[in-house]
């Protein structure tokens, strides 16, 4: 079949709108409707050239909700017509990770996924009959796209797509920071780093468990607003207080240094500062902004022997097939609030427009409807 599609043709080029050759489901795969999807800062570190599984041409796209078209031999999960939201983090629930309970990061089909091909080797896009390759296994910046049947999760029919979309990455991995990786606990102490997309739902979620003083940082001074709506109870911003005194400026707002601390800026200076501003003896911090090759972090080791820990999280350590279907569901019921993150909305053909504005700092997210 055809599909219209977003085409990533190199790195730093704007996206390209055209009609893809696509193929049918395989065996275990299942084609999917993409009705809507968001735009994260992953789409543009990869488009940037930076990623080192960066690959083009490929259609970018990762945090999309749609409906089954149709399943390949032996699906047995899902059916025509279900709706679906596709996880770049599957839970295949038989390989060794999964198995283990301990972490989500399923590893049934992550080799080839990095390389921009379905579990047999192959890409269902082509154009001219090249490949064209997927993204994350989801390529959700298409209108149809294959994916395996273990990585999408099925969710309720009610809740509609130009919102539930972002459950696909931006706020199951800002909450799930909170809850699954980090597990603040009532009345901690909480920073954030970065207020975007995924920074404001670590406050959302920080605030949900009751945290106590939640404390945000941010260059871009317009955030501020959002951010108090999302629990944010005080702003720091580091071209105000100067680059190197926010972490004494942490410290001096939290009795001595936070609790917990989330990186979502991907960048390396600023994932120290997150390290260093945590408390003595047990203060966790959380990296969950993604750094382009070559970059690295660096730390005193006296940090970590004076008791900071330093943690990562992947989706929000959800287990997508398990825990999205529930952050439909809370977001369903109003416990959740996704509608004012969505900030801007676009048709396909004007994608590129939604990179410019999360560049510019004027978006959290934009959604795009087909
Ligand atoms: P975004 O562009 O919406 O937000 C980034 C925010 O960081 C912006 O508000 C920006 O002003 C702020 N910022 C930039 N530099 C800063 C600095 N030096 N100090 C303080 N604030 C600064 O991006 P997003 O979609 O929220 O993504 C954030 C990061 O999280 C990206 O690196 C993205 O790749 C990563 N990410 C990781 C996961 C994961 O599973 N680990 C999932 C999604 C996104
Ligand atoms: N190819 C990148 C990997 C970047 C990365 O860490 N991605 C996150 C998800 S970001 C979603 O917006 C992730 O899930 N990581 C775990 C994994 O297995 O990729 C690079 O930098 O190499
Ligand atoms: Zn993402």
């Amino acid at each position: 079949m055809k599909t219209r599609a977003a085409v990533a043709v190199a790195a730093n080029r704007p996206l390209e709108i055209m009609e893809v050759d696509l193929e049918g489901p395989k065996a275990g795969e299942v084609l999917v409707e993409v009705k809507a999807t968001g735009i994260c800062h992953t789409d543009a570190y990869t488009l940037s050239g930076l990623d080192p599984e960066g690959l083009f041409p490929a259609i970018l796209g990762h945090e999309g909700a749609g409906v089954v078209v149709e399943v390949g031999p032996g699906v047995t999960s899902l059916k025509k017509g279900d709706h679906v939201i596709p996880l770049y983090t599957p839970e295949c629930r038989q390989c060794k990770t999964c198995l283990s309970q301990r972490s989500n990061l399923c590893t049934a089909i992550r080799a080839t996924q990095g390389k921009g091909v379905m579990p047999d080797g192959t890409s269902r896009f082509s154009c001219d009959g090249d490949p064209v390759l997927h993204y994350m296994g989801c390529s959700t910046f298409s209108n149809y796209t294959v994916l395996p049947e273990i990585a999408l999760a099925k969710v309720r029919e009610d809740a509609p797509f130009d919102k539930i979309c972002y459950i696909g990455c931006g706020v199951t991995t800002g909450i799930g920071a909170v809850i699954h990786t980090a597990k603040v606990w009532p009345g901690a102490n909480v920073v954030v780093f970065g207020l975007g997309g995924i920074g404001l739902n670590v406050l959302q979620g920080a605030r949900m468990v009751g945290a106590d003083k939640i404390i945000g940082v941010d260059v871009n001074p317009s955030r501020r607003a959002m951010a108090e709506k999302f629990g944010m109870t005080h702003f720091i911003n580091p071209n105000e207080v100067g680059r190197d005194r926010v972490v004494q400026a942490v410290i001096d707002a939290t009795d001595g240094g936070a609790d917990f601390s989330f990186d979502a800026t991907g960048n390396t200076e600023v994932m120290r500062q997150a390290l260093e501003c945590c408390h003595r003896g047990w203060g966790e911090s959380i990296i969950i902004g993604v750094a382009e090759a070559g970059k690295e972090i660096a730390t005193r080791p006296f940090q970590l022997v004076t008791g900071r820990v330093w943690k990562g999280t992947a989706f929000g350590g959800a287990r997508g097939r398990t825990d999205v279907p529930k952050i439909v569901d809370w977001y369903m019921e109003g416990k959740i609030n996704i509608d004012d993150l969505i900030t801007h909305k676009l048709p396909l053909e004007r994608i590129n427009e939604g990179f410019d504005l999360m560049h510019e700092g004027k978006s959290i997210r934009t959604v795009v409807e087909f």
